[in-house]
């Protein structure tokens, strides 16, 4: 098999290339990495991402690192196959592009830190730190007013069809719709309308299986 994934299931930017390998029906090798153990500190995960981070990719002799610019290639090599996940009209892509940066600038970090917070740190036996939860779901609320407002006009974030803009909110979407943070996207009925529809996906349901799968 040529692709492989080298990391953690439970890791959130892990699973969104796992989702977008599902959302191409393509074949891979998961490599598991024991964060707990450090493997992804040492050689020879840095010798895959000297940042030493998951996920690390591997596609034949191309090797590359950081979630999203992952999955930029998968759903360009691999545009002929499963579902489409960018648009070839230029003026469309911009539209995919431009909500795709808002998911990477504006929503990640409140949605990864509250992540942290309430799934993270408990899963290692870590206290959650309550201010910190309060203070990012007044930023995460802020941000999903602005969502409102676009799932209000368009059925997805980068236009009538499923793209990269939704598919990459998918696993702190997942992790956060378990915790007291879904108040904050129910209190917005078309986030709320278009969570279900992408969580429903098959194939993020995969990955969600995968991951109940695995030990930590
Ligand atoms: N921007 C990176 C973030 C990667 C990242 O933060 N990975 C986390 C797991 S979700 C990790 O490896 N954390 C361990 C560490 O930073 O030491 C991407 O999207 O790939």
């Amino acid at each position: 098999m040529a692709i492989k994934v080298h990391g953690s299931a439970f890791s959130i930017a892990v699973m969104r290339v796992f989702a977008c390998l599902n959302e191409k029906g393509l074949e891979y090798e998961f490599v598991r990495v024991d964060m707990r153990a450090g493997e992804h500190t040492k050689e020879p995960f840095l010798s895959l991402n000297p940042f030493g981070q998951v996920p690390a990719f591997e596609d034949g002799d191309l090797k590359l690192f950081e979630s999203r610019a992952v999955n930029q290639y998968i759903a360009h090599a691999y545009a002929d196959k499963g579902n489409p996940l960018i648009c070839q009209d230029p003026r469309k892509m911009a539209i995919v592009s431009l909500w795709m940066e808002v998911e990477a600038q504006k929503y990640d970090a409140p949605a990864a830190k509250l992540t942290r917070e309430l799934i993270i740190k408990p899963l290692l036996g870590m206290s959650t730190d309550d201010a910190i939860v309060e203070e990012q779901e007044v930023q995460l609320a802020k941000v999903l007013d602005v969502y409102e407002a676009r799932l209000a006009q368009s059925k997805y974030l980068g236009g009538d069809s499923f793209s990269l803009a939704d598919l990459h909110h998918l696993p702190t979407m997942n992790y956060l719709i378990g915790t007291r943070v879904k108040a904050v996207f129910d209190a917005h009925p078309h986030v709320s309308s278009w969570c279900a529809d992408i969580l429903a996906r098959p194939a993020w349901q995969k990955v969600v299986a995968m991951k109940n799968n695995q030990r930590l």
